[in-house]
């Protein structure tokens, strides 16, 4: 069900200060970016090498009471979670649900570049937030 890791997402307080490092100190090329109002946040997309495997995603809080700046708070900037790529969010997610794992959404919700998005509770999946994505 779950076809390859589409990214990993690593929670930052400043979205451009963020950009500027991994590119100066890692060579990763900002490929898109936008801000997610539902969501509450800024985010960017970084392409490792050949931009062929899966991304980097800088996820910044764009209001107070996000879930990233909830994170921030918490737990500082770092890992905050692990995306897979799945075709049928809808059917992903109620493999998982009949499986006992909580998600977080009824319905999936718009994620970066029109993807459609949900995740497991980080308590149901040994500690990671899970996150699955089905490509627009
Ligand atoms: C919280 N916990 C985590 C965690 N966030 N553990 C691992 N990874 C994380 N990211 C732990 C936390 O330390 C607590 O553990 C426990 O979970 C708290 O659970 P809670 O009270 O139910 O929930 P909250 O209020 O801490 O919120 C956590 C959740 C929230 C995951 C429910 O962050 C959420 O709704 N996330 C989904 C939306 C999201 O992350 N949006 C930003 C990315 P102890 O202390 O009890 O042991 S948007 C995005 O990815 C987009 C647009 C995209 O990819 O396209």
């Amino acid at each position: 069900e779950l076809l390859r890791i589409d990214h990993v997402g690593i929670a930052v307080p400043d979205l451009d200060a963020a950009i500027r490092f991994y590119a100066e100190n890692f060579g990763l090329r900002c490929v898109h970016e936008e801000t997610n109002d539902e969501q509450g946040v800024r985010e960017a997309m970084l392409a490792v090498g050949d931009g062929t495997g899966p991304r980097l995603q800088l996820l910044a809080p764009a209001r107070p009471d996000s879930a990233i700046a909830k994170f921030l708070d918490r737990s500082g900037p770092g890992l905050q979670q692990l995306a897979y790529t799945v075709a049928d969010v809808e059917v992903a997610a109620e493999k998982l649900r009949a499986r006992g794992l909580r998600l977080l959404y009824d319905e999936p919700r718009r994620g970066t570049a029109g993807s459609r998005i949900n995740f497991v509770h980080p308590k149901d999946a040994g500690g990671v937030l899970v996150e699955l994505v089905e490509p627009a």
